[in-house]
């Protein structure tokens, strides 16, 4: 099949999860180009069936803003007639679902296009805080209603996307995933002296996401100040974002600016995770929680809030630990039985690999997207 693919370029789990997914559908044989405002992080490796098409929205004086959802339908048309799509598959509901029910319209219109369906995958704030934004609402859910195919990276995001947005698009659900043979355990032993300080004894606490407010991340410093009243440990940020910044001076002013070590923005992050030896992510809400689940790869046990997509991969107490979000005691009480048992450690880290690996690989899921194609494309022909 020929399948255009539009998705976030920046660091985030959609624009991962569509830049995996492109890369797996070219080595499986299908022509895939990416549409998106730069070269998406992680596009990886060299593949012929694989290329890249940027949006480029041009300022000119009398428009206040770029006009970025013109410019990526305009795109995805000159792409689609180059390479004849059968489907156009945005990622992130915002404002890649307009743009493709854009082109499409513009490619049916033409009456001598081949016009594309267009599915569009929802990742979770485009619906649960952007997309039920007022300001967002009409649009977005009428993108949702006119795609001809729509999937939901949980059941939770599934059901929160009806009730919020009260769409009757019929919704399949298909999980996010990752490499399996790429996310393993491989830790990187300097890193780990160095963020340890040589200090064996001490256990690194991570937390990866772009900290925005729905990550939590003053939630992260307080988990961690309690689980260090009771193991000498030291937390490591990956990412960036909005509320980095005060969660580093809310360490500060709890005097565990020394124990915070801010990694940035990292494009390999299978070392950092196989180095932490524990990963926090109490989010208010998680449309999937892809960071949970590379940790889990990467034989780093989780604990997290039991919120949105994450029940559906982490079982409480057995493949990771789920807490309210505002019960941080109980999350910090979860951390220390974890770092302080051994057997409670091997068993978790073991039963959350397992999972990853029996449901959540590429092979398993991506067959899955082929056959949700090729259904769609048939049945509405
Ligand atoms: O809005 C965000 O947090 C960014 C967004 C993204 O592009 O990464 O994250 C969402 O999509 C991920 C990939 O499907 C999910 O794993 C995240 O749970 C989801 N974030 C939220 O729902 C907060």
């Amino acid at each position: 099949m020929n399948i255009g693919i539009v998705c976030y370029a920046s660091v985030g789990g959609s624009g991962i999860v569509a830049t995996e997914l492109g890369c797996a559908l070219a080595a499986r044989g299908h022509q895939v180009r990416l549409v998106s405002s730069e070269l998406p992080f992680r596009f990886g490796q060299y593949h012929p069936s694989l290329g890249f098409h940027p949006v480029q929205a041009p300022v000119y004086p009398p428009l206040r803003e770029p006009q970025y959802l013109l410019s990526l339908a305009n795109k995805l048309v000159q792409v689609s007639r180059q390479f004849s799509f059968d489907v156009i598959h945005s990622h992130y509901a915002i404002p890649h679902a307009a743009g493709a029910y854009l082109a499409r319209q513009i490619l049916g219109a033409s009456g001598k296009d081949r016009v594309p369906k267009i599915i569009t995958t929802l990742h979770g704030t485009d619906v649960t805080l952007v997309g039920a934004d007022p300001s967002y609402s009409q649009t977005v859910a009428f993108c949702i209603d006119q795609s001809d195919g729509v999937t939901a990276v949980s059941k939770s995001l599934r059901a929160e996307t009806i009730r919020e947005l009260a769409v009757g698009a019929d919704i399949r659900v298909i999980p996010n995933f990752l490499d399996c043979d790429h996310y393993h355990y491989a830790p990187d032993l300097d890193l780990r002296a160095r963020l340890t300080r040589d200090n064996p004894t001490t256990k690194l606490i991570i937390h990866v996401s772009n900290f925005r407010p729905v990550k939590r991340p003053k939630a992260v410093v307080d988990i961690f100040r309690q689980i260090r009243a009771h193991v000498p440990a030291r937390l490591v940020l990956v990412g960036e974002g909005p509320e980095l910044g005060s969660a580093c001076q809310n360490a500060r002013d709890l005097g565990l600016g020394d124990a915070v070590e801010v990694l940035g923005e990292q494009e390999h992050i299978v070392p950092i995770l196989s180095t932490a030896d524990l990963a926090l992510l109490p989010s208010a809400n998680e449309g999937f929680g892809l960071s949970a689940l590379e940790a889990m790869a990467c034989e780093t046990p989780v604990v997290a809030s039991c919120v949105g997509g994450l029940p559906e991969f982490i079982e409480h107490g057995v493949s990771g630990f789920l807490h309210p979000p505002d019960d941080m005691k109980a999350m910090a009480e979860s951390g220390v039985a974890l770092l302080t048992d051994d057997f409670l450690y091997r068993r978790t880290v073991q039963a959350g690999r397992d999972v990853v690996c029996r449901r959540f690989c590429t092979d398993a899921i991506v067959p899955r997207y082929e056959d949700y194609y090729r259904e769609i494309v048939e049945h509405t022909e």
